[in-house]
């Protein structure tokens, strides 16, 4: 069973074996937390997306899929990229977050890493409201395959909706 843990911060500072990134399907960055990652782990990490989209992800990375590349600079061993889906209010898009995160933690078992830092997927630009976002994620890691899962929370609502007891 994996510990689970939440805290108030920036993910782009966490030592941990993997930080996972709320990326989009071009894997060539964005903003949000996508942003902070490509800027502060440098440019490495884009240069493994480029070759990930030249390569197997010619088509980009599909919601709910993962991948992993190098962490650049950033103080962690990889990145796993993965793209969340985008709030709908009349279709239920659950299950694509929830493979987010499963899959996220896949790459990351596969690659060995026995850390991963979560950033609240999808609640940004891609507007689903934290409060349910919390609870599929939550629900998502229940038994992940790695020995910690933290999940590394930007603003102080969003840290009150995944720290829930
Ligand atoms: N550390 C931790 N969390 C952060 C950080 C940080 N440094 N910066 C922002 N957040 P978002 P999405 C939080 O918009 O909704 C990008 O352009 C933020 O406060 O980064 O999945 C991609 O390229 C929010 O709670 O991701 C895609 O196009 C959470 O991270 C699109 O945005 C997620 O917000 C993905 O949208």
């Amino acid at each position: 069973m994996a510990t689970i843990e939440y805290v108030l911060g920036d993910i782009t500072e966490q030592h941990v074996d993997v930080i996972v990134n709320a990326a989009n399907s071009s894997l060539l960055g964005g903003g949000g937390v996508d942003g902070a990652i490509h800027r502060k782990g440098g440019p490495e990490i884009l240069a493994e997306c480029r070759e990930l989209r030249a390569g197997h992800y010619g088509g980009g990375l599909k919601t709910g899929q993962a991948v992993a590349t190098t962490a650049g600079r950033l103080p962690a061993r990889w990145v796993v990229h993965t793209v969340g889906p985008v709030w709908s209010a009349t279709e239920d898009r659950s299950e694509l977050l929830a493979d987010c995160h499963r899959n996220s933690l896949k790459v990351a078992a596969e690659l060995g890493a026995k850390s991963v830092a979560f950033p609240a997927i999808s609640t940004g630009i891609y507007r689903w409201p934290v409060e349910s976002a919390a609870e599929i994620a939550r629900a998502a890691v229940a038994d992940a395959p790695v020995e910690l899962v933290r999940f590394v929370l930007f603003d102080r609502a969003a840290y009150e909706a995944y720290a829930r007891p």
